[in-house]
């Protein structure tokens, strides 16, 4: 009984998981579905049958007092019926797998959204080749649209990821909308395409042991309409709008001053530059920080600041400004983590 119990949990479970592949949201995902279901059901008819006929056997032929088995050998009818209907059982199968797999390996479409997902100890940059800010050294030509943590994809257009990795190998993975694919350092791998059919948030995750904080790597896909797409993009390039209060204003004095800007770029904010962390631009508007694993509310961005390392253990460069010694001039107060808290989260799309 309490084994039987702990399996239905263990099944029970699976039910609300955000990592559950069984309700797709994408046209890809629902072919790999529908593909699953139906090796599923094959399978349990075999398994039915065999069990059923091995059961009446057992019972049927059970031994009993004065009974002698009758002694046969061979039976060609059965062994036809055994060897014909397994092969048609293979050929139900494997016609549309082998179908699904090579949809797989098609060329995306000339129209296709193009995105490259570069993976970082611990956390995701994304860009979107052409759609950024004009060149300045190269007029005409458009730079990549970045940002972090988050994938933006409009509703119904073919989307085509390419993968790299700045150190070791991560995998990318977004249960509800594509398969997992490796990104591997020196190496640009490509994702199946795929077309997302439903607006939402879905979670991503790094499918490859990465580390320590691997399990702590996450992001979030966020399918929307056309129009919320273009005017996110559109925001992103929009140098930000003058803090919106006092405590904002000083939150990002202090953003320059206590050098955050050395690894964050915030765009259109002179000095914030910085590569090695994640783009910051738009904080306000994203769902989670550190790489998806807590909601974006005050609480955990000061909380993040302050002792990242409590949240994130292994975490690599960022300082937890508020740990450090008082005399080190990166320490933080709780005031100032307040200010650029609220400096950072006021940078929104409205
Ligand atoms: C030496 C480099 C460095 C400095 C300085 C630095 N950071 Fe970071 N920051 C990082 C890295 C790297 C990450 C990604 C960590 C991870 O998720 O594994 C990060 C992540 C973040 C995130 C989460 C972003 C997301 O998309 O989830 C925020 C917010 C942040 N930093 C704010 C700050 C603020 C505010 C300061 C200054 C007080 C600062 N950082 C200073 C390197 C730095
Ligand atoms: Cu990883």
């Amino acid at each position: 009984m309490a084994g039987l119990l702990l399996l239905l949990a263990a099944a029970l479970s699976a039910c609300t998981n955000p990592q559950t592949t069984f309700s797709p949201k994408s046209d890809t995902a629902q072919s790999i579905q529908t593909l699953y279901l139906l090796v599923i059901v094959m399978a349990s008819i075999v398994m039915v049958g065999v069990f059923g006929v091995l059961g009446f056997a057992l019972f049927r032929f059970r031994d009993r007092p004065g009974r002698v088995a009758s002694q046969t050998h061979g039976n060609t009818k059965l062994e036809i019926i055994w060897t014909l209907l397994p092969v048609a059982i293979l050929v139900i199968i494997g016609a549309p797998a082998l179908i699904a797999v090579a949809g797989s390996a098609k060329a995306p479409d000339e129209d296709a959204l193009h995105i490259n997902v570069v993976g970082h100890q611990w956390w995701f940059e994304v860009q979107y080749p052409g759609m950024g800010p004009e060149d300045p050294n190269n007029p005409g030509e458009r730079l990549p649209l970045i940002t972090a943590n988050e994938v933006h994809l409009p509703i119904g257009r073919q989307i085509y990821v390419t993968l790299e990795s700045v150190d070791v190998i991560h995998s990318f993975w977004i249960p509800q909308l594509i398969g997992k694919t490796d990104m591997i350092p020196g190496t640009v791998n490509e994702l199946q395409t795929f077309t997302p059919q439903e607006v939402g948030a879905f979670y991503g995750q790094c499918a490859e042991f990465c580390g320590t904080a691997h399990a702590q790597m996450r992001f979030r896909a966020v399918v929307e309409s056309l129009g919320d797409f273009n005017e996110w993009a559109e925001a992103l390039q929009t140098a930000p709008a003058d803090p919106a209060s006092e405590l904002a204003a000083a939150g990002q004095t202090l953003f320059l001053a206590k050098g955050c800007v050395a690894c964050h770029t915030i765009y259109g904010m002179p000095g914030a530059a910085g590569k090695l962390g994640p783009d910051l631009t738009l904080l306000g508007d994203r769902r989670t920080i550190g790489a998806g694993i807590v909601d974006n509310t005050d609480e955990n961005l000061q909380q993040w600041i302050r002792d990242l390392q409590q949240m994130k253990p292994g975490t690599l460069h960022m300082p937890s400004f508020g740990t450090l010694p008082v005399e080190n001039p990166q320490h933080m107060s709780d005031a100032e983590i307040r200010a650029v808290s609220a400096f950072l989260r006021g940078m929104t799309l409205e």
